[in-house]
């Protein structure tokens, strides 16, 4: 039975992750996508899996989390950091919090910065960073709440304290990478590797993006889970 599965949305470049447990079956989704809810479901039931747990790693500003139609589609129950103020979540993770699937455990390593209810997720021997970390990158830290300074804090002192073996699974990936590590990150990474932290903060006040497309429709609705019906409130 196959343990871990990475989906890619081609449209905001989004890694999405299923992690199981093989003796029992039971399922953990991270960062999901609305659009790709069929194509999950349809990998569960292939190998037979139960979803026991739908997480976000914050509140994505670029997509819709699947979270919503998931919850509907399998009863599993979904959980985001706290600081992401996400009321219609099952449960508002703190940091260390467990979350168990089967016989497996999931750490919550809260890396506000992007945003400031930021998780990263522990599991084995993977680190799941959402837009905290990326490879050779990090997120953006101007809008949502942002802070160039607790990014860097979150980055050096909770993750690349980790071990180096440590594999990194990014939130997004823009340049056709897929997986990294701890100890490359620290060495090789550009927006830390050398960097003070106020040598980062000034250059991530300075990086002037577009703001993400559908900023403005993905915000309000991940703030529902992602939910077809503030959307269609907002319409009416
Ligand atoms: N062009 C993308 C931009 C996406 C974007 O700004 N992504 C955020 C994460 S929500 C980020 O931190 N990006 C870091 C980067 O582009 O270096 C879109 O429109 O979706
Ligand atoms: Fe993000």
């Amino acid at each position: 039975m196959i343990l871990f599965r990475q989906f890619f949305d081609t449209a905001s470049c989004t890694l999405t992750y299923l992690l199981a447990d093989p003796v029992t079956g039971d399922a953990v989704i991270i960062d999901s996508v609305r659009e790709h809810v069929g194509a999950y479901i349809s990998f569960l039931q292939e190998q037979e899996l139960q979803l026991d747990w739908i997480l976000e790693t914050h509140v994505h500003a670029d997509h819709v989390t699947g979270a919503a139609a998931l919850r509907e589609f399998t009863g599993a129950r979904s959980a985001v950091g706290a600081g992401g103020l996400v009321g219609c979540a099952d449960r508002a993770l703190e940091d260390g919090d467990s979350i168990v699937f089967g016989n497996q455990v999931i750490r919550a390593i809260a890396t506000p910065g992007h945003t400031p209810g930021c998780m990263s997720y522990h599991w084995r021997d993977r680190l799941f960073t959402g837009d905290a970390l990326l490879i050779g990158g990090c997120g953006r830290t101007d809008f949502q709440g942002g802070d160039a300074g607790q990014l860097y804090d979150s980055i050096t002192e909770r993750l690349f304290t980790l071990p180096d073996e440590t594999l990194v699974y990014p939130g997004h990936d823009y340049r056709h990478a897929r997986v990294s590590c701890i100890g490359q990150e620290k060495l090789a990474n550009p927006r830390f590797a050398g960097k003070s932290r106020a040598d980062f903060i000034e250059l991530m006040g300075h990086l002037n993006l577009p703001k993400p497309t559908l900023m403005d429709q993905a915000v309000p609705a991940n703030l529902h889970c992602g939910r077809l019906a503030p959307l269609d409130a907002q319409d009416a």
